[in-house]
């Protein structure tokens, strides 16, 4: 069972660096605003989980430069599970005005990127 997951992790990432879509072009101060706003949220994710690589594509798409937080670092995971509230990735982890969110579920973190930003 390993062996396949594995297995079906690289394919994954060989697929996605392959197909890798083409980053969005923004005028310098109109991505300046965007990163500044993104500078406050991170991405808990595993580099070849699937749902993980769906969110990862649609910031390149749309240029979100957000930190990538790797999950199965023991710290960062367990950073996840207490303040997050379960360990599933992607997690977004938006902190604004003085309040954090965590936003699980990848259509939801996509829908919340592309209403915010694209
Ligand atoms: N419906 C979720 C599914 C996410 C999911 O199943 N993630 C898996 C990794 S691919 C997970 O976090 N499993 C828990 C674990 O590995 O501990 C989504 O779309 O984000």
């Amino acid at each position: 069972m390993f062996i396949i997951r594995w297995i079906l992790g690289k394919i994954i990432l060989l697929l996605n660096f392959i197909f890798s879509p083409k980053q969005r072009q923004r005028p310098v101060t109109e991505q300046q605003t965007i990163d500044l706003q993104t500078k406050n949220m991170s991405l808990y994710q595993y580099q070849a989980c699937p749902f993980c690589v769906k969110v990862r594509r649609e910031m390149r798409r749309q240029s979100i430069n957000i930190e990538i937080r790797d999950a199965k670092i023991e710290t960062i995971k367990s950073e996840l599970e207490k303040e997050g509230g379960k360990v599933q990735v992607p997690c977004l982890k938006i902190v604004e005005n003085g309040q954090t969110q965590w936003m699980y579920e990848s259509k939801a973190i996509i829908d919340y990127l592309n209403q915010r930003f694209a």
